[in-house]
């Protein structure tokens, strides 16, 4: 299946919140007071591909941080008003159980200073000036590390799509977009037909490999920038960011016929898949992210009460 997307060209996403949100590369945010030290380690760091994010002053680097939910956290200690103890505290405190790599980084290093550092939180200290190959080799390592924890959080086990507890968070965050940059986006919720009878004709674990079959076909069919998420048995979420109704619809419509023309074989039967889906675009203000599900739910009941392997909204 060939599509044609708009804004796939990721030098339209001008502002860094867009770059983040809509990038898979990891995100490096680093809080410094001095610039000469930002400007260096962003431009290193940025080579490796990495998404920088530089902060001199502690109180908006906290706002930031919050926001921008970085892979990695680079602390200096030594800092005006509020030194790099008392951010990773402020950051501990109003997430506990969130998982966040952190460097801290100093001209101080006594092993007093890198214990205060390691009690606070840090995993990982860097004395100035920092031995830059070093430290791009230890980013790395964090990196992958966080990547394997977001993994394990995030990811349908069966399926390896997303998994609906990231659904909450994706459909807030491109909700939150969608009321910056006022371009729409569109959320289908998509369900296998018949499913139930795949599973009584050939068994269960031919169903879990249709499911599995079934989201990876969706995966390689969409763009980069859009996301699926397994919402329950076996139904799934499409987000189609920046997509107007027509552009999603048609690509649905598109999925639906592509993934029908699919054989499965079980034994010595072939048989073919189908499913419904029901599509809603958020384009107007007043609507709200929960309503907006609930939309999308009731079309796919639609599409399910007008004959199945088509798409309502
Ligand atoms: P419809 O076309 O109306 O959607 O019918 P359906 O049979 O697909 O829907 P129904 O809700 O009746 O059945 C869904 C079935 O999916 C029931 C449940 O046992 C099965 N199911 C849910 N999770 C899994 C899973 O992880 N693996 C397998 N193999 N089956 C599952
Ligand atoms: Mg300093
Ligand atoms: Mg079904
Ligand atoms: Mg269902």
């Amino acid at each position: 299946i060939e599509f044609i997307y708009k804004h796939e060209n990721s030098n339209e996403l001008a502002n860094l919140n867009e770059t983040v949100l809509y990038s898979n590369a990891p995100v490096i945010h680093i809080i410094d007071d001095d610039v000469s030290m930002l400007i260096l380690l962003k431009d290193v760091l940025e080579g490796e591909g990495w998404i920088v994010i530089t902060n001199t002053n502690p109180e908006k680097a906290v706002k930031q941080y919050f926001e921008m939910k970085p892979d990695c956290l680079i602390i200096d200690i030594h800092l005006p008003q509020k030194d790099g103890f008392q951010i990773l505290e402020e950051i501990y405190e109003h997430n506990k159980k969130h998982f966040i790599p952190t460097i801290m980084i100093s001209i101080k290093s006594s092993k007093e200073t890198r214990m205060k550092a390691y009690q606070k939180g840090a995993d990982d200290f860097f004395k100035k000036p920092i031995d830059l190959e070093e430290f791009v080799a230890k980013i790395n390592r964090h990196l992958q590390r966080k990547k394997l924890f977001d993994e394990s959080v995030l990811i349908d086990e069966l399926t390896q799509v997303y998994n609906r507890k990231y659904l909450l968070e994706s459909l807030n965050r491109f909700y939150q977009d969608f009321k910056r940059t006022k371009q729409p986006f569109s959320i289908s919720i998509v369900d296998i037909d018949f499913f139930k009878k795949i599973n009584d004709t050939y068994g269960h674990l031919m169903g879990d490999q249709v499911l599995r079959d079934f989201a990876q076909y969706i995966k390689k069919n969409v763009r980069n920038l859009d996301m699926i998420f397994r919402y329950g048995g076996e139904e799934f979420v499409i987000i189609f960011p920046k997509t107007n109704n027509v552009d999603a619809k048609k690509r649905l419509n598109e999925l639906i016929r592509g993934f029908s023309q699919i054989e499965f074989t079980h034994n010595d039967n072939n048989f073919t898949v189908t499913f419904s889906a029901g599509l809603f675009t958020v384009d107007d203000m007043g609507i709200e992210i929960s309503e907006a599900l609930k939309e999308a739910d009731s079309s796919l009941y639609e599409a399910k009460r007008l004959g199945r392997a088509r798409v309502e909204c």
